[in-house]
Parts: C-alpha cells; sequence; structure tokens
C-alpha cells in the first residue's frame, strides 16, 4: 500500500498498521450494480483485510444483512435497478441504527444533492466517485472507529467499574424488557439478591483494599455460574443482583444453593493472608407484574435470611 498525498507521519503510519490488523474481524457490504466498481472497491477493503461482503442490488443486500448480523458497514452506489442507494439506506435505518451499521454511499453523479440525500435519509457519510484511495480508506476507518468507541463508551455506562459485572442502570434498563419478554413468551424468571455477611468485619480487620478484593473474587465467582443471557449486577456496595431467565423455579434453589456453598469455600488471598466470606440470598422465583415489585419480594426474603443467621438462602 503506498501513500501517494503527501508524506505521511511515523505514527500515522503506526496506527495504520494497528487498524489493518485489527479490521481481521470487521464485516463490511459492498452493493454496487456494477461488478467492475464492486469488484474494485472490494479489493481496496481486502488490501485492508476486512471480511467483504457483495451484493448487486438493494434486495441482494437486505438478505446479506439478515443472513449476517454482525456487518459493521455498508458502502452503498446510488443508482442500482429497482431500489437505488438512497431507498435502500431509508430500508435500513429502519432495522439499524447509525451506531450499529455505518452506512457509505457513493455515487459519480454529478449533482451534488446527492449527498445531502444520502445523509438525511440515514447515511453516515459519503464519497464521490472518483476518488482516491486514500480518502477511501480514511472515510472508512473514521465510520468504523466511530462506531468501535460508540461501542466502547456504551460498555463503560452498563459495567460497573471495580468488578466488570452490569451495573445497576443497565439492570434496570435490561432488566425490564427482559421481564416482558419472559412474560409474553411464558418463559420463568428468577430474581435473587445476594448481600455478603458481616462485611464490614473485612473491612475493619483487613482494610478497605482488601474488602474490595472481596467484592471481586465473589463477583468473578457470581459472573461464572450464570450465562451470557442473564444478568449479574452489583447492586450496591457488597450487594448483587441476578435476573435468570429460563431457570426452572424448582431447579432454582438447588443451583443457588450450589452457588452460596461454592462461595463458602472458595478464600480470597491479599498479601499473603486468606480471607473467607459467606452470603445470604433472596430469592423469588415468580415472574411479578414489575421488575421493582420481584426486588422488594427477593429483598424481603434476603432481610429474612439475614435474620436466621446468615450464610443461607431463602426463597
Ligand atoms: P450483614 O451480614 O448484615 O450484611 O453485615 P455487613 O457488615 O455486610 O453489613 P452491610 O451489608 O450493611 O455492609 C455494607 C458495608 O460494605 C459498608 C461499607 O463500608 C462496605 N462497602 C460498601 N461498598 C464497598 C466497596 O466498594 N468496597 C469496600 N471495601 N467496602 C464497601
Ligand atoms: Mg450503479
Ligand atoms: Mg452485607
Ligand atoms: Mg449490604
Amino acid at each position: 500500500y503506498v501513500i501517494k498525498e503527501g508524506v505521511p507521519t511515523i505514527g500515522y503510519v503506526t496506527s495504520l498498521i494497528q487498524r489493518i490488523h485489527q479490521n481481521k474481524t470487521i464485516k463490511i457490504l459492498v452493493v454496487d450494480d456494477s461488478t467492475a466498481f464492486r469488484t474494485f472497491v472490494c479489493n481496496l477493503l481486502r488490501v485492508h483485510q476486512y471480511i467483504v461482503f457483495e451484493a448487486c442490488d438493494g434486495n441482494a443486500a437486505i438478505k446479506v444483512m439478515n443472513r449476517n448480523k454482525d456487518i459493521k458497514m455498508m458502502i452503498i452506489d446510488f443508482s442500482m435497478p429497482d431500489m437505488n442507494g438512497v431507498q435502500l439506506t431509508k430500508i435500513i435505518r429502519q432495522k439499524y441504527k447509525k451506531e450499529q451499521v455505518a452506512i457509505i454511499g457513493i455515487s459519480a453523479h454529478e449533482k451534488n444533492i446527492l449527498s445531502v440525500q444520502f445523509i438525511k435519509n440515514g447515511a453516515n457519510d459519503f464519497i464521490h466517485k472518483p476518488f482516491l484511495s486514500e480518502e477511501f480508506y480514511c472515510r472508512v476507518t473514521q465510520n468504523i472507529e466511530m462506531l468501535e468507541r460508540i461501542q466502547k463508551i456504551k460498555e463503560f455506562s452498563n459495567k460497573d467499574y471495580l468488578t466488570d459485572l452490569y451495573n445497576r442502570r443497565y439492570f434496570f434498563e435490561s432488566g425490564r424488557k427482559m421481564l416482558a419478554s419472559a412474560k409474553r413468551q411464558n418463559i420463568p424468571i428468577v430474581i435473587a439478591m445476594v448481600d455478603i455477611d458481616f462485611f464490614k468485619n473485612v473491612n475493619d480487620t483487613y482494610g478497605h483494599d482488601a474488602g474490595d478484593e472481596v467484592i471481586k473474587n465473589i463477583s468473578r465467582i457470581l459472573k461464572s455460574r450464570f450465562r451470557e443471557s442473564d444478568i449479574v449486577c452489583r447492586f450496591g456496595g457488597e450487594e448483587f443482583c441476578i435476573l435468570a431467565v429460563n431457570m426452572d423455579p424448582e431447579q432454582s434453589v438447588r443451583i443457588f444453593e450450589e452457588l452460596r456453598k461454592h462461595i463458602e469455600k472458595s478464600e480470597t488471598h491479599v498479601d499473603g493472608r486468606i480471607i473467607k466470606n459467606t452470603v445470604s440470598m433472596g430469592i423469588y422465583a415468580e415472574s411479578a407484574d414489575s421488575l421493582d415489585r420481584m426486588i422488594k419480594q427477593a429483598d424481603m426474603m434476603l432481610y429474612e435470611a439475614k435474620k436466621r443467621g446468615r450464610n443461607r438462602i431463602v426463597c
């Protein structure tokens, strides 16, 4: 790959190499009725290691999108039979947001009104034909990086910094949707409130940093015992909430009891010292009318578990 325009800085070349390395997992769909031009664009992308898909018209493009859920970018020509690029963009935008799939419109049309039409109908960017390959790469990279940045920000806003578990904000946002969908499909849903027993003693005896290590260790155990589709969240300081779908209510007692035993046996090692902890859990295995109601019920059970002596589950 030769850089034709201007002398690139070392920094530019280094970041370009890193970028190309990351591109190996990024899927891009090129939609153009001209085989020659489509092949040209696909080859440019392949040089930068992208995984490339092709479609010769709008309908074929929609099919490719439906079959491949993780296409990150579409490069769409304007003039195509049946459906033009702007119409296709409009259809794609009904299903995929701008931060899910970046669309770059492309056209050789003299009228510069086309770039406006593309962008007003949901395209992220526009490239005019003929173009320098460097401009093409700059725009593709810029748009891909924008998507990646949004993805990162989303992850940060959903996760708790100390434990990497989901945070309370995500729990309420996704939990409500999960409950609604479970009710619609008549799928069982179980909620568990988990609180570390006598945690103040850990802080008082070993210090706050050791306390943090205990929280991290228990979080790791919690996360390892549930599926991706469940929500394991740090609800507060040393309190966790788990929302599990499709868990048989009768088996849930056994599953949480095993979890309790596992935590009881586990150890947190800090500066050569071994800290052992137990947890109490409140479990509610009936789908209530609202998430808040389920939390309240599980909280009552947790309170009961603490009252009965801790290191136990109540459901
Ligand atoms: P119980 O068995 O009744 O739950 O007793 P407990 O001592 O665990 O009481 P409680 O649940 O009220 O304890 C909360 C304590 O957790 C108070 C607070 O100092 C500590 N804590 C909360 N967040 C953090 C944190 O992020 N790190 C550390 N190290 N401690 C925390
Ligand atoms: Mg065309
Ligand atoms: Mg506690
Ligand atoms: Mg607590």
